[in-house]
């Protein structure tokens, strides 16, 4: 059967004369057979990969091109005048995640099924997931996100296991979600929720009823936290994912023949954060039913689970008072404070005690001392957390601590979302990238070729007409594909310094307005998403989304200058900008972003960075050479050493620098409150002047001055330019996930053995 035969089985009547919603059910059950064929026998270690996050974004495509179906899909479809673009449209993104960390997590289950590793993940079943943003006034609302139907991938399961939450017994309910590598195996991810789940309890916005358990625990991911009700919901939500989870690895592995005693020769768990960090204690409270002492249960433990921290934030590492944990799991009490005195028995430093003096519990303490693996994300952040964060702890684990610098599937993040460059570099050196990054690296050969630089170029210009395209249908914003494209997406935080972008914003807007003409016009586009509880991110918003507004109304700048802030950015967003982006802002305070996985995703569709020396960053920056990556600001280590001296005064930068000075100022200016409110416009003014926790104000200059070279670069030197795009690309191949997973196995994982 070709297939157009096989499609037309599946719907029951020519395609021509389906709806695109009977396509893409025809589709799934196709996918559901094709990747049912994929699932392999696990023999010796699997992975557990569990994580409060999965971003997957949709999966209709990808699993097409990883089950290489793709060509074949389109054309069939094609043939019967269907476009299988607009059938992807029918289908709602998962949003099971946040942002950067919940995205590793997704292309990670990829990587592995890629490389035919037993790997699955483990986590929770939400209904809403993260919110859906939605600008009214010029600020961010929060509504839910409803993304399950009855025809969702992730299928209901008979598989249910008890859950103990604050005394009382809950059940979990298993579903199945088939993770379909490329050319590889099929893994699973696990999800897991409960049957009472109420959505009609959701009231105004996301909120609702914090203390209805059975109801609402699964309802949205990472629930408002700024009061005890949501703190504690967290709690319950982390416990049933580990307890359920721990529940599926015994059970899985016992029907391998595992005793319990052997329980790290059939399984490896990796901790992503300190979300699942009681699977610990946990794990070892069920050992314990099994009739294993708690020595020895530390033991298996430990040898079984491995940690990777991704933040250096302190307020990012969860420490839960110990009257939450309780109050929600007081069967685990017991053996976290039996852990804590383990812990005080192997060292005499209080700072690195599982319960501290406040009685607060630390997670990443209790991961460090009790897994035998603790992994940084990026080269510079295990530097900073063996250095200095987590340097008591590398002192006396100093064997436990390793690197593993992030990556991204190069199926979603190339072949998915830019076939046209996809299919170029294919021209140009073969195929074996797709499966082998490195070999990107032979593209280096034209560097100097004019036409293979010309059809870049040409590459470039149709993604960017596509985004404004897409902008225009489903925003209403029109803006000019001529414009250099700059575009900083990711989570809204002070760290990330989407003010700092901010500001040079309103200082070009300034510089215009006083006839100072940029050499091309700039399109500026953001897309992030604040935490509905963070005030000052929420006010970061507010002011970009009143800069727009008053620039769009001002005729002398608006040619030169745009501001478009993209609604609801997510999985399906990103898609679609980063193939279309010129410019790619990197541009956290050093030392601060563990990593970032966007700086990666960008230089591979041929963006350049302009970046701090953070993160990612750095290695981004060692593999294309200075000349290829636009670097300004503080290093890390003077970021480091202003913290330590604690003498940093925002006002006195603001008094020093009259360009400074102008742009904050501006934020109160009658044309800003023409169009936004003065109580936020008021509040951010105030927190850069007085606080400025994230040192935005000593970078600004040093900001302004590489920017505006990147612009004088793009818009003098084309050919240049693009020379460094094709170098970026080549070079894109060590961030491929693929390679991170490759060096987990290796090093902590060494599955399949
Ligand atoms: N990250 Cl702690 C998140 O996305 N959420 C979190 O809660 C924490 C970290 C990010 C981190 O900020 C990025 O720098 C990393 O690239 C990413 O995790 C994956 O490691």
């Amino acid at each position: 059967m070709n297939m157009t035969e096989t499609l037309q089985k599946l719907t029951g009547k020519s395609l021509a004369d389906c709806t695109n919603q009977e396509i893409y059910l025809a589709l799934l059950d196709l996918i559901r057979e094709n990747s049912a064929k994929k699932a392999t026998p696990v023999t010796g270690r699997k992975l557990y990969y569990i994580s409060a996050e999965f971003l997957i974004g949709k999966l209709l495509s990808n699993n097409l091109i990883n089950l290489g179906l793709y060509d074949e899909v389109r054309t069939a479809l094609a043939d019967a005048g269907k476009s299988l673009s607009e059938i992807e449209e029918v289908e709602p993104e998962p949003s099971l995640g946040n942002g950067g960390l919940g995205r590793l997590a997704a292309c990670f289950l990829d990587s592995l099924a890629t490389l035919n590793l037993p790997g699955d993940g483990i986590g929770l079943r939400y209904h809403f997931g993260l919110f859906h943003q939605q600008f009214k006034d010029n600020l961010q609302n929060e509504l839910p996100d409803p993304w399950l139907t009855e025809h969702s991938w992730a299928e209901k399961t008979d598989i249910t296991y008890p859950v103990k939450l604050a005394g009382k017994s809950y059940t979990a309910r298993l579903y199945k979600l088939a993770v379909t590598g490329y050319e590889g195996r099929t893994n699973t991810l696990n999800l897991f929720d409960l049957d009472t789940i109420d959505e009609s309890i959701v009231e105004e916005g996301i909120s609702f009823d914090k203390t209805a358990i059975a109801k609402n625990l699964t309802l949205f991911l990472y629930p408002d936290d700024s009061d005890e009700a949501g703190r504690l919901l967290r709690v319950y939500q982390q416990y049933m994912m580990v307890s359920a989870g721990a529940q599926l690895v015994l059970a899985e592995c016992v029907a391998r023949g595992c005793n319990y005693h052997d329980l790290a020769d059939y399984a490896a768990i990796q901790i992503n954060d300190t979300h699942p960090s009681m699977v610990i204690p946990e794990l070892i409270r069920l050992l314990g039913e099994h009739g294993i002492k708690f020595e020895e249960a530390v033991e298996i433990v430990t040898a079984t689970c491995a940690y990777t921290n991704h933040t250096i934030l302190a307020e990012a590492l969860e420490k839960w008072p110990r009257a939450y944990l309780d109050k929600v799991v007081p069967q685990l009490m017991p053996i976290i404070e039996k852990l804590d005195e383990l812990a005080g028995k192997r060292t005499k430093d209080k700072s690195l005690a599982i319960i501290d003096k406040d009685d607060r519990v630390h997670m990443a303490h209790m991961d460090i001392h009790f897994t035998h693996s603790t992994n940084g994300v990026a080269a510079l952040h295990t530097e900073i957390l063996e250095e200095s964060e987590l340097h008591g702890f590398y002192e006396l684990y100093p064997e436990k601590f390793n690197n593993k610098t992030n990556g991204i599937t190069f199926r979603r993040w190339l072949l998915e979302c830019n076939p046209a460059l996809a299919e170029e570099l294919e021209s140009l050196i073969g195929s074996g990238f797709r499966k082998n990054a490195d070999e990107l690296e032979k593209l280096l050969t034209y560097a100097d070729d004019e036409n293979v630089l010309n059809k870049l170029t040409e590459i470039k210009s149709t993604a960017k007409k596509a985004l404004a395209d897409w902008l225009l249908r489903t925003q209403g914003v029109t803006v000019n594909p001529e414009a250099m494209f700059d575009i900083q997406s990711k989570r809204l935080h002070e760290y990330k310094r989407q003010q700092l972008n901010l500001l040079y914003l309103i200082h070009q807007y300034c510089e215009i307005k006083a006839g100072h003409l940029p050499p091309v016009p700039l399109v500026s586009i953001f897309g992030a998403k604040a935490a509905p509880a963070y005030i000052i991110a929420k006010d970061i918003i507010h002011a970009l989304l009143a800069l727009s507004e008053v620039i769009a109304n001002d005729p002398a700048v608006s040619p030169w200058l745009q501001v478009v802030f993209v609604e609801n950015y997510n999985v399906t967003a990103a898609e679609k900008l980063i193939p279309a982006c010129d410019l790619s802002e990197q541009i956290s305070l050093a030392s601060k972003e563990a990593s970032g996985t966007g700086n990666m995703k960008f230089m591979l569709n041929g963006a350049l960075t302009l970046g701090t020396m953070d993160g990612a960053n750095v290695e981004i920056s060692q593999r294309v050479g200075n000349d290829n990556i636009y670097i300004f600001g503080q290093t890390s280590n003077q970021v480091i050493h202003r913290y330590e001296l604690g003498d940093y005064k925002a006002s006195e930068w603001y008094e020093g620098d009259p360009n400074l000075r102008r742009a904050i100022d501006f934020l109160t200016s009658k044309e800003m409150l023409s169009a936004g409110h003065e109580e936020n416009l008021n509040r951010l003014q105030h927190e850069l002047i007085s606080k400025d926790w994230f040192q935005t104000l000593p970078d600004f200059n040093a900001y302004v001055v590489r920017k505006g070279q990147a612009l004088a670069n793009y818009a003098l030197n084309p050919t240049e330019w693009r020379r460094r795009c094709l170098v970026n690309i080549a070079m894109a191949g060590f961030f491929s996930s693929d390679r991170t997973i490759a060096e987990y196995n290796k090093d902590i994982w060494k599955l399949g053995k």
